[in-house]
């Protein structure tokens, strides 16, 4: 029987994660209040207020209610500061993140990925290796589709991959997954742990903090923060990284496990040394989950890569046009920036976490043609890099487009590299990337 059966349960934010836990919750006998601070009159479909949602679940709308509960799950979206959280503290209601619940309920061993960049194709090459051994396979979490929403579609033969991001991480109460990946830790989200870093880097740590004996800690060995963490007594601790004593050794162009090589970069379809690094340290992960080595490898070599991650978009009159809408900081727009043989211009911006881009100014000083600045960090970016390159401003996505092309010279790459998130003038990332793909669509051959 679950902890959550016959309790009552509050589960705030009614979108992707909520809607999921809400769902998962019913199924296991809670009692469920959904609520969200939207009014009800900005949700829509004519199918009723939130698609998909069971219809035992209690929802309401203008808040996020604690209304008597036992356990509040918080979607993750939902900032640690948000005063609703005192007051459910003070009500007696135990947190419980989102992730925590899935993974109560789950059945197959969870390897568990996070890290400030490199999460998701790591996780998607962890999900490909495993699909390719033959074992059935669930992909979810931060990357999309809510770990409560597909826990339960394998059995204890499976394998779960989920990406956790920092959200969804610090409230969590106990988590404990097989095999946790760090892929590394860099400045991000510092607005949302209320402008504190070590709050975020501790968020990030809290994947390893239930392990225990016979699970793996896979961690990038270059990386002292990453190398900082406390890792429980009795975790394997696995290393990944540009170090020749990691365990898995990312070199100039080959990965090699101690002294062998055992992929070389021109066999992976996906460029630059944070893929080798990514596919390092999936092996590592797939290596400690016991996935065959030959499958993995295979999985590895037809990699396509994620969309609006360093995505190809099209060619025209001797440009290249490259969509990397994922880099949502200013360390991931910079590392997609340096696996660029030619040089570029560059669209940055975008909403304003206030991280440091002292990096990425300088490699776009030594290497961009020109940048065209869009969203809110246009500004403080235009300062930055003062007169050390051509800068223009742009307000739309369409004549950021144009007006890069124009900057750029045959065999350019212009490639959209925000180094920011997108919430102040797109849903997501990939609304965004889709924003690109399509100004670069309507670019004539002419
Ligand atoms: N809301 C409240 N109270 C508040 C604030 C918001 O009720 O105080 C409501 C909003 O009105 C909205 C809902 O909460 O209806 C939004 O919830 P959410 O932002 O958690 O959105 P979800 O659709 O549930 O998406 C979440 C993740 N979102 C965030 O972490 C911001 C998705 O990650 C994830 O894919 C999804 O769960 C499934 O697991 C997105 C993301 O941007 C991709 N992640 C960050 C990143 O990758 O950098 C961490």
């Amino acid at each position: 029987m679950s902890l959550f059966s016959g309790e009552r349960v509050a589960v705030w934010g009614a979108a992707r994660s909520g809607v999921a836990a809400a769902n998962l919750l019913v199924s296991l006998g809670a009692d469920v209040v959904l609520s969200d601070v939207r009014a009800e009159s900005m949700t829509g479909p004519a199918t009723g207020p939130v698609p998909g949602l069971d219809p035992r679940v209690d929802l309401r709308f203008g808040g996020n209610v604690i209304d008597g509960a036992r356990f509040v799950v918080p979607s993750p979206g939902i900032m640690p500061s948000a005063a609703v959280f005192d007051a459910a503290r003070r009500a007696g209601a135990t947190i419980v993140g989102e992730i925590e619940l899935a993974a109560s309920v789950a059945l197959a061993p969870i390897v568990a990925i996070t890290g400030t960049d490199g999460k998701s194709t790591t996780t998607e090459m962890i999900g490909a290796m495993s699909r390719a051994s033959g074992r059935p396979t669930v992909v979810a979490g931060n990357i999309g589709v809510p770990l409560s929403e597909r826990v339960r579609d394998v059995g204890p033969d499976g394998l779960i991959v989920a990406e956790v991001s920092a959200f969804q991480l610090w409230s969590c109460g106990r988590f404990r997954p097989r095999v946790a990946v760090m892929t590394n830790l860099a400045a991000d989200h510092i607005d949302y742990f209320g402008n504190d870093a070590a709050a975020y880097a501790q968020a990030k740590a809290r994947v390893f903090v239930d392990q225990g004996e016979g699970d793996t800690a896979i961690l990038r060995a270059d990386d002292p923060g990453v190398m900082s963490m406390a890792i429980p007594r009795g975790v394997r601790r696995t290393t990944f990284g540009l170090l020749s004593e990691a365990d898995w050794v990312v070199d100039a162009d080959v990965i090699r496990r101690g002294r062998e090589a055992v992929l070389r970069a021109d066999e992976l379809r996906v460029r630059g040394r944070h893929n080798l690094l990514n596919a390092a340290s999936a092996l590592a992960a797939g290596d400690a989950l016991g996935l065959p080595f030959g499958p993995m490898l295979d999985a590895l070599r037809t990699f396509e890569g994620l969309p609006h991650r360093m995505q190809h978009v099209r060619r025209l009159h001797g440009l290249t046009y490259i969509d990397d809408s994922k880099a949502t900081n200013p360390h991931a727009a910079r590392v997609g920036l340096l696996s660029l043989s030619s040089s570029y211009v560059a669209i940055v911006g975008g909403f304003d976490k206030g991280l440091d881009q002292s990096e990425l100014v300088d490699e776009l000083a030594a290497r961009a043609r020109a940048v065209v600045l869009i969203g809110g960090t246009a500004e403080r970016t235009r300062l930055e890099i003062g007169v050390r390159l051509p800068v223009r401003v742009a307000t739309t996505m369409e004549e950021a487009v144009v007006v890069a092309t124009a900057l750029a010279r045959e065999g350019d790459a212009v490639v959209l590299s925000p180094a920011a998130s997108s919430f102040d003038l797109y849903r997501d990332y990939h609304h965004r990337g889709q924003a690109f793909q399509d100004a670069v669509g309507q670019l004539s051959e002419d």
